[in-house]
């Protein structure tokens, strides 16, 4: 099948599902048109049935800071699904991308383009739902051929925010077991540990929603008890905020700050704890990709992340801001290292029968096949 995904190139948990399941799919024997302004971060064209189409938005000064995205994409969209030609078009979160495939769509016909649209999370819960966008974004995923989410919680606050009418599939995020199985030999987190240090770890795009202050608060809680070092990874718009704080409270010397990882195993490897203390979050494919490798989890009991995390099993989930309840619980299993580990390893088997890339691309494969009627 000829299959073009469109996603956000950028180190958000869409963009990444959307280039792992491109270069699985490829891997199985589909070709594989990316569509995206800028190449994704972890996209590797060196299978050659993966190919890369940049989105490019010409300005003008008529446009002033506002150059028409979504319709080069809509245009980009059009030109690849005409000369691969597509079978199908497969977007990865909603504004603009699924707007933008049902035009190209309307544009392409008589000739078919089944567009397949999976919702992620903010683009229902925080910029969908957004009076400036609500309708047009409602009417995308109303449109589109087939949609899925990536949680059951977020299928429901689709219904709920957008009142979109169509069925939502739930096709989980998911992980190659390969690929965590390989990082076991890496140094990983070890690396930044000074003599007795243990070592927890965040990573997010240090958006509001993802609450980073509760990060540190937790992580001071847990210093005060136990020599500890906390691994900030990723960065965004609270990160300045953030590093602030912590030179004002003097606790810069146990944080490192390491910026955006393409492969998150890097730092998680080794790792004692993840926390994850998130306002909302539809999956939380960070959380996954600690369980991954054997670190239990630490989060908000929020969106999704109950369907991830198994609450007293691979993790502990405390109600949104409570950072008592989640240092609490960190230096329970700081102090139980048999139970740290039982965690972790009941985690990373979670993750791998729950999550694996092998079942889940066949969901996505089965959904095609079906909006196309192809093999
Ligand atoms: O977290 C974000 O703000 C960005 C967004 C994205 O594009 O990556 O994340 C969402 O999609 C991920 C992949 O499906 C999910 O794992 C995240 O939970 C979800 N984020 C939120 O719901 C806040």
């Amino acid at each position: 099948m000829r299959i073009g995904i469109s996603c956000y190139p950028t180190y958000g948990g869409s963009g990444i599902v959307a280039t792992e399941l491109a270069m699985a799919l490829a891997a199985r024997g589909d070709e594989v048109h990316v569509i995206s302004y800028a190449l994704p971060s972890r996209l590797s064209l060196l299978n050659s049935r993966i190919f890369f189409h940049e989105v490019v938005t010409p300005t003008y000064p008529l446009f002033d800071n506002f150059p028409p995205y979504s319709l080069a994409l809509t245009t980009k969209m059009v030109e690849v699904a005409r000369h691969a030609p597509l079978d199908v078009l497969h977007v990865h979160y909603a504004i603009p991308n699924a707007v933008s495939a049902v035009l190209a769509r309307e544009i392409m016909a008589p000739q078919p383009l089944p567009v397949v649209t999976t919702l992620h999370g903010t683009d229902v819960t925080l910029v969908g739902n957004d009076p400036n966008y609500l309708e047009t974004t409602r009417w995308g995923v109303n449109q589109s051929d087939a949609v899925t989410a990536v949680s059951e919680s977020l299928r429901r606050t689709t219904v709920e925010q957008l009142g979109t009418r169509s069925e939502i599939h739930v096709i989980p995020n998911f992980i190659d077991p390969a690929r965590f199985e390989a990082a076991r030999q890496f140094a990983g987190a070890r690396r930044w540990a000074q003599k007795g240090e243990r070592l927890l770890v965040h990573i997010s795009n240090f958006r509001p929603v993802k609450r980073v202050l509760d990060v540190i608060a937790t992580f001071e809680r847990v210093q005060k008890q136990v020599p500890a070092r906390l691994l900030m990874v990723g960065d965004g718009p609270d990160r300045g905020k953030v590093e602030q704080y912590c030179r004002e409270h003097h606790i810069c010397g146990s944080i490192t700050f390491i910026g955006s990882l393409p492969l998150v195993e890097e730092v998680l490897v080794g790792a004692d704890l993840f926390l994850l203390p998130s306002e909302s979050e539809s999956f939380g494919l960070a959380a996954l990709e600690a369980m991954s490798c054997a670190v239990p989890v630490i989060a908000a009991a929020a969106g999704g992340l109950p369907e991830v995390v198994d609450d007293g099993v691979t993790g502990f989930l405390r109600p949104v801001g409570d950072v008592e309840g989640m240092a609490a619980a960190a230096l329970r299993l700081l102090g139980d290292e048999d139970l740290r580990r039982r965690m972790g390893e009941e985690g990373r088997r979670q993750a791998v029968e729950r999550f694996s890339q092998d079942a889940v691309v066949t969901r996505y494969r089965a959904l095609y096949e079906k909006v196309t009627g192809l093999p």
